[in-house]
C-alpha cells in the first residue's frame, strides 16, 4: 500500500475474509490509493467497530470497505456511526454461501444505506473500484488512473478474443 494518510478504510469480520478482501486491497494498491485494513466484528468486537468508524470519520476518509459473513450486521453498525459512504462485501464464508450476508448486508432500512457488491471475490474487487470512483470526485489523478484502467481491460478482452477466435479457426 502506499504511505501516505489513509483515504479509505477496509474492515473485515474475521482475519479468514482476508483473502477476500485483499481483491479490494489490490486493486486501490493498483489506483494508487492509500488505505488502512483491519478486523473489527459487529458481534464480537461491537466497541472496536464503533472505534474504527469514528476513527475513520475523524481521519477524513472518504468510504469505508466492509466485508462480512453469515450474519453480516458490520456493514450496518458502521453506516449506522458515520455519514462516510460504506460499502458492503457480503463473503461466502457460511454454509448459505454468502446468501445470508447478501440480505443482510443489502436490506439496510431507509435512511442508512450500505452501498452493497456482489458476494465474495469479484464484490470486493469492486468495492475498490467504487472507493477509486468516490476518491475520483475529487482528485483528478485517480480519476485519469481509473479511465486507464477501464482501457487496459478493454484490451484485454480484446486479446482474449482474437487467441479465442485463433484458436476456434486452428480447430483447437
Ligand atoms: C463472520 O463470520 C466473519 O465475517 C466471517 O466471514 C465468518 C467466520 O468468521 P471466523 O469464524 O473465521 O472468525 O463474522
Amino acid at each position: 500500500m502506499t504511505t501516505s494518510a489513509p483515504l479509505i478504510g477496509i474492515v473485515m469480520g474475521s482475519d479468514s475474509d482476508w483473502p477476500v478482501m485483499e481483491q479490494a486491497a489490490n486493486m486501490l494498491d493498483q489506483l494508487g490509493i492509500a488505505y488502512h485494513a483491519t478486523v473489527a466484528s459487529a458481534h464480537r468486537t461491537p466497541e472496536r467497530a464503533r472505534a474504527f468508524a469514528k476513527g475513520a470519520e475523524e481521519g477524513g476518509y472518504k468510504a469505508i470497505i466492509v466485508g462480512a459473513g453469515a450474519a453480516a450486521h458490520l456493514g450496518g453498525v458502521l453506516a449506522a456511526e458515520v455519514n462516510i459512504p460504506v460499502i458492503g462485501v457480503p463473503i461466502d464464508s457460511s454454509p448459505l454461501k454468502g446468501m445470508d450476508a447478501l440480505l443482510a448486508t443489502v436490506q439496510m432500512p431507509g435512511g442508512v444505506p450500505v452501498a452493497c457488491m456482489a458476494i465474495g471475490k469479484a464484490g470486493a474487487k469492486n468495492a475498490g473500484v467504487f472507493a477509486a470512483q468516490i476518491v475520483a470526485q475529487s482528485d483528478p489523478q485517480v480519476a485519469a488512473r481509473l479511465v486507464r484502467y477501464r482501457e487496459e481491460m478493454a484490451q484485454q478482452v480484446a486479446r482474449k478474443a482474437e487467441a479465442l477466435e485463433a484458436r476456434i479457426t486452428a480447430g483447437g
